[in-house]
């Protein structure tokens, strides 16, 4: 019996130990960039850009800052979040969120609209306010509270500028002012302002969101500066030698957060090349120790670069749910996960009209066009994946096309679709490269059902059909490199969507009865 007990607390005490020990980087993986995180006790809470898909700002719930869930959006609604023909990578830009007096605030800029903005809320989860606007220019922008007296309000102009507002209104009670403009490096942006032992610290990211990003930090005993650069900048990077095999490159972009045991972490957004030098996730959001002694200036893992497997102590993990791979549209509300281009036109989608399945209704604008067309996608997390989906085609009209979609903009995508011509029906997989396309495969099919399947790895997207979920079918298999940042620019990362989509109106509809995701190993 002591024997037994001695060993059950043994295996405890190792699982407990190997439980708090080291973690996968990313945290959060896919387009998930410019993470900014905010604590409630024992809560930690994170929000991300979303440019030109709504709804706008995902948040995710974590307890120890690695396992993160989804739990909303901050701007669901129209009155929030103008996305009218909003272009690749407009909209929401990077967005902050912090906490105060019982109150969450999220802080981030609508290039598209008027700029920059806060929304507010007591419950993370939503809902969130209406907009207040800040009549300061620039992106990046982020609010910092000093004690319970005044409220500061910065962003990215050419430089880091701060001016108190009011928090009631967002009217400025200052003019703007420079505080710091970086070490040097190109696009000084992204500030936050943390205060510690009597110093303000700015963090900032420099460089571009590219290979030479990096996180560099200033102080001064006053909030207005000037601001003493740190003289181990950049505290993280991964454009130096040391990281330059790193699978992980880019590092940039950062938020300091002190969890509730008092240990200190850095999240940022980094991005993981394939193919060569093409990244086609987007920017993905990690996270790093940070060690900040008293009155130090704070160190990132060590040596300013992070690695995939993080073999570092972590607060005791908490593991959420897993996701089931398949939504069968069996619910009331799509999850979290599924997102449209720009202001959705809503009367195009239903989950009730036909129970148990996704009606999308055609749309006479285009996923070639910067608008919002018939489209629900998924982000893609993982380089290598399986993505399927039913279709049934039978209420589809001549003139209209429905099926899958691996899209990065309006201009670059890969489509497998079903298409209705002259009473026939046919499987086309489409890729568009900018103004050139090519049709890969024109099939006829008959019946009203087909399986569609696009797969993705390291250098190829391959895409299938199957009239019975066991044979596949081959249809085209092209370079993801073409998907990528590199080749596509912007800030967003490929999703997966699913489109319906007719030249002419024609009360066109196609019905999907489940998508599933999963990653590859
Ligand atoms: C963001 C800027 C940046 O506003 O890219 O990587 C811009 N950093 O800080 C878009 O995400």
């Amino acid at each position: 019996m002591k024997k037994f007990c001695l060993s059950m607390l043994f295996s405890i005490v190792i699982s407990i130990s190997l439980f708090s020990q080291g973690y996968q980087n990313p945290v959060l993986p896919g387009f998930y960039p410019d993470p900014s995180v905010c604590r409630v006790g024992d809560d930690y809470y994170m929000v991300n850009s979303s440019f030109q898909y709504f709804p706008g700002v995902p948040v995710h719930h974590s307890k120890d800052l690695i396992n993160w869930k989804s739990i909303g959006h901050c701007l669901t609604r129209p009155s929030q979040l103008k996305l009218v023909k909003t272009g690749f990578s407009g909209g929401i830009y990077a967005p902050s969120i912090r906490y105060h007096n019982g109150t969450f605030y999220m802080i981030t800029t609508n290039v598209s609209d008027k700029g920059n903005f806060y929304v507010t809320s007591d419950d993370p989860a939503g809902e969130w306010s209406d907009p207040i606007w800040v009549d300061q220019g620039g992106i990046d922008p982020d609010i910092f509270f000093e004690e319970d007296e005044k409220t500061y309000f910065m962003s990215t102009n050419s430089g880091i500028f701060l001016c108190e507002i009011d928090i009631k209104t967002g009217k400025k009670l200052t003019e703007s002012r420079l505080i710091w403009n970086g070490t040097g490096a190109r696009y000084t942006e992204a500030p936050h302002i943390y205060k510690k032992d009597g110093y303000y610290y700015l963090l900032v990211a420099e460089g571009g969101t590219e290979y030479g990003h990096k996180v560099t930090i200033a102080r001064s005993r006053s909030l207005f500066g000037p601001y003493d650069s740190n003289p181990a900048n950049p505290i993280l990077t991964h454009i130096n030698q040391n990281a330059a095999n790193n699978p992980i490159q880019g590092t940039g972009h950062a938020d300091f957060i002190q969890a509730h045991d008092g240990s200190w972490w850095v999240v940022f957004l980094g991005f993981r090349p394939q193919s060569y030098t093409h990244h086609v996730l987007g920017r993905e959001t990690f996270l790093a120790p940070v060690n900040w002694e008293e009155k130090q200036w704070p160190v990132i893992n060590g040596d300013g670069t992070v690695a995939l497997e993080m073999k570092v102590k972590t607060l005791p993990q908490v593991k959420n749910p897993e996701k089931p791979a398949k939504d069968e549209f069996d619910n009331d509300n799509l999850g979290f996960g599924w997102n449209f281009i720009c202001n959705p036109n809503l009367k195009n989608y239903s989950i009730s009209e036909r129970k148990g399945y996704l009606r999308l209704k055609s749309s006479t604008i285009s996923i070639n066009e910067m608008d919002s067309p018939t489209f629900l996608g998924i982000r893609q997390q993982h380089i290598k994946f399986q993505a399927t989906a039913l279709l049934d085609f039978k209420n589809m009209k001549n003139g209209s096309e429905a099926g899958l979609t691996t899209y990065m903009s309006n201009n670059y995508h890969y489509d497998l679709f079903v298409k209705k011509k002259n009473n026939r029906s046919s499987i086309s997989l489409l890729y568009n490269l900018g103004v050139l396309k090519h049709l890969e495969k024109e099939i006829p099919v008959s019946g009203n059902k087909l399986y569609l399947r696009m797969v993705g790895g390291s250098d190829f997207y391959t895409f299938y059909y199957s009239t019975d979920d066991k044979n596949y079918h081959k249809t085209g298999e092209i370079d993801v490199r073409f998907l990528s940042s590199e080749t596509a620019g912007g800030f967003t990362g490929v999703y997966l969507g699913m489109f319906a989509q007719s030249n002419v109106e024609n009360n066109s509809y196609a019905d999907f009865d489940w998508f599933e995701y999963k990653e590859l190993k």
